[in-house]
């Protein structure tokens, strides 16, 4: 089936954001709210296996702050921080991060080949919009025909329900999709949704296994329709 559309992760994918953005707002969110957390660079390494914010917040206060988790008020605790974090994070965004290099010239590309853009993404969806906006201007909201964010689904990457329902919003079938992701978690996601995986491992990555992808590039500078095409056709067993 010929490729017709292309679905982007976006944290590590179109740009950088764990290490100059989500990593800095997470301690700045702890800090604001008196705790004594602090995720170095090798920790956070090590925490970004799990995905999705809260869940990661979640999965260190039980291994090194228990006591964060219970009592009735364990949850608002977590939406509390990631409240606090998000608007750290909004801030980090708008001040300016980069997009990897090669990322809007193969957006301008899908676009003037006729190829459908989606994304399909772990974080949450004011961190798209904000990253969107101040790297390629409001009007490139409307280039992605489905935007699959955060909690739009109850399991985040592994698990395939992100690509499932970004795949059901393009009515296409997932041979007719590549998914471009930097993770081994995004990579398991795509695949065991069905779609070809293009991947550009990020600055926390590169350590992941990629079994499993049609493609692993250093990025995505200089890429062709007609590379685009072929790693889509090859088929990973
Ligand atoms: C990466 C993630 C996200 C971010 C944090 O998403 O796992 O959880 O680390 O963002 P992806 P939130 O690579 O799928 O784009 O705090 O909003 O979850
Ligand atoms: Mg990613």
């Amino acid at each position: 089936m010929n490729l017709q559309a292309l679905i982007f992760d976006v944290d590590g994918t179109l740009a950088e954001t764990e290490r100059d953005g989500h990593r800095p707002a997470f301690n700045a969110a702890f800090d604001e709210l008196g705790l004594q957390w602090h995720w170095d660079e090798k920790l956070y390494g090590e925490l970004l296996r799990i995905t999705g914010g809260k869940e990661r917040m979640r999965h260190y206060a039980a291994l090194h702050d228990p006591a964060f988790l219970m009592g009735p008020y364990a949850s608002q605790g977590i939406q509390r921080l990631h409240a606090a974090k998000t608007r750290h994070y909004l801030q980090r965004v708008a001040a300016g991060l980069p997009l990897r290099p090669g990322i809007a010239e193969i957006l301008a590309l899908a676009r003037h080949s006729g190829l459908r853009l989606a994304i399909a993404t772990t974080t949450s969806p004011e961190n798209v919009h904000e990253l969107l906006v101040n790297t390629l201007g409001a009007e490139s909201l409307a280039w992605f025909e489905v935007i699959g964010a955060g909690d739009v689904v109850a399991a985040k990457k592994p698990a395939p329900d992100i690509y499932q329902w970004v795949l059901q919003g393009l009515d296409l079938p997932a041979a007719a999709a590549l998914a471009i992701e930097d993770s081994a978690p995004g990579l398991l996601a795509a695949r065991a949704a069905g779609i070809a995986t293009l991947v550009t491992p990020s600055d926390y990555t590169r350590d992941h296994d990629f079994a499993g992808a049609s493609a692993c590039l250093q990025n995505l500078a200089g890429i062709s329709l007609a590379d685009l095409q072929r790693i889509h056709g090859c088929r990973s067993n």
